[in-house]
């Protein structure tokens, strides 16, 4: 991988040129690409879309549709109506959870583990409290990690929903979920795939994975912000409870009714997020022309040098060695990661210190905060060699 070719791809570095941006599991850095989408929806269409009929707007309405069509590729869906556009992986898993409060009732369990953050948690836990269901934990191994075994022990006939991250974004661990799905479907549950993190770094085929849902967000994918997907079996999708109601999303109203439009509509109330969801179909194609292995590929070097670098630093303690992605969360012993951030901070150099959204996993490590450091196809050695100078820093004014 030519990172100096990668970079002309990301504008932030022509304004930042000294940025050692370590936080993409956070948010990824935006393409060129989407930047001009975004810019190009404005200055050329501006209209709403699925509504007019002039020409800008049927224009729109296409580019929408196009982006939809680029991301059931993407995932290797079936059709192009399983890819709802939402505003992110959170409201894409609220929008499901909010279905099953009318679906689950008492005796029904839920079951996800301690490695999701906190919008695969939140939702669940409010449909227990709605409807009496329970929320069980698979069991995770020595190293916190997910075991295809414990998973396939955890389902029971009184399993209803299986929700689980395809990657985890504090442990970087990929979940075996292939089996899992059969052993849940032999049940009669149905499973979300939290791939908030997976879409940016592994194939994603939900036709093999079989999975019933799956949610990712556009802007850890380098696409923007506020744009989300959720992708759902035709099947399942048709029948869901709409999360909000209005706009285009109904077929026939009265003054005391209303019917629900087919898909994709009916989960697409109000004016869409519609520049963003048109830009993100550039990010999709970027990925595909680079190619998931040569990522997959490249964040793995570089991976690999940040563990043997942080190892040459006495005071370390890594939480993740065998990470699975570019992932690395530490602390600096006695040290809080706060307090290392700004260290970091000084030398721009950027990382997420703190829960990440994932209060769960870090009870389990016994650590209130840690420093995680997120790789992608735009880091260098350079990066990790700026980090480890200001980690370097950071210890001598700490401990030394
Ligand atoms: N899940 C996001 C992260 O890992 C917020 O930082």
């Amino acid at each position: 991988m030519n990172v100096i070719e990668i970079r002309k791809h990301f504008p932030i570095y022509e304004h930042q040129p000294h940025l050692t941006y370590l936080d993409s599991a956070a948010s990824a850095l935006k393409l060129n690409e989407v930047l001009e989408a975004i810019k190009h929806y404005y200055e050329t269409s501006s209209a709403n879309i699925m509504r007019s009929g002039f020409k800008n707007a049927y224009q729109s309405t296409l580019d929408y549709e196009h982006s939809r069509h680029v991301i059931k590729q993407l995932i290797h869906a079936t059709y192009d109506e399983e890819v709802i556009f939402t505003k992110g992986a959170t409201q894409s898993i609220n929008m499901v959870a909010h279905h099953y409060e009318s679906v689950l009732q008492k005796g029904d369990e839920i079951l996800i583990s301690h490695l999701e953050h906190h919008a695969n948690i939140l939702p669940w836990q409010n449909v227990c409290k709605k409807t009496g269901a329970s929320l069980k934990y698979v069991a995770l191994d020595q190293h916190f990690k997910i075991t295809e075994d414990a998973l396939l022990k955890s389902i029971n006939e009184r399993t209803k929903i299986v929700a689980l991250t395809y990657i985890s974004n504090v442990m970087g661990y990929i979940t075996p979920l292939q089996k899992v799905i059969q052993k849940a479907h032999e049940v009669g549950a149905v499973v979300l795939v939290d791939a908030a993190q997976a879409v940016a770094h592994i194939e994603i085929n939900v036709q093999t994975l079989d999975c019933d849902y799956l949610v990712f967000s556009g802007h850890k994918m380098f696409g923007p912000t506020g744009v989300g997907i959720l992708y759902g079996k035709q099947t399942l999708l048709s029948h869901l409870t709409p999360f909000e109601l209005g706009g285009q999303m109904m077929d026939e109203v009265d003054e005391q009714h209303y019917t629900l439009a087919k898909l994709p509509a009916r989960l697409e109330a109000g004016t869409p997020p519609i520049a963003e969801a048109i830009a993100l179909a550039p990010a999709a194609m970027f990925i595909k022309s680079i190619g998931y292995n040569n990522i997959h590929a490249h964040i793995k070097s570089i991976h690999t040098y940040t563990l043997q670098s942080l190892k040459t630093l006495k005071d370390i303690e890594i939480y993740n060695e065998t990470a699975d992605i570019g992932i690395v969360t530490f602390n600096i012993r006695g040290v809080h990661a706060h307090d290392v951030q700004s260290f970091l901070s000084e030398e721009d150099v950027a990382v997420r210190t703190g829960h990440h959204c994932a209060k769960l996993i870090h009870q389990q490590l016994k650590q209130a905060a840690t420093i995680r450091v997120s790789i992608s196809i735009y880091n260098s050695k350079e990066d990790i060699d700026q980090l480890i100078k200001a980690l370097k820093q950071a210890i001598t004014f700490f401990i030394h």
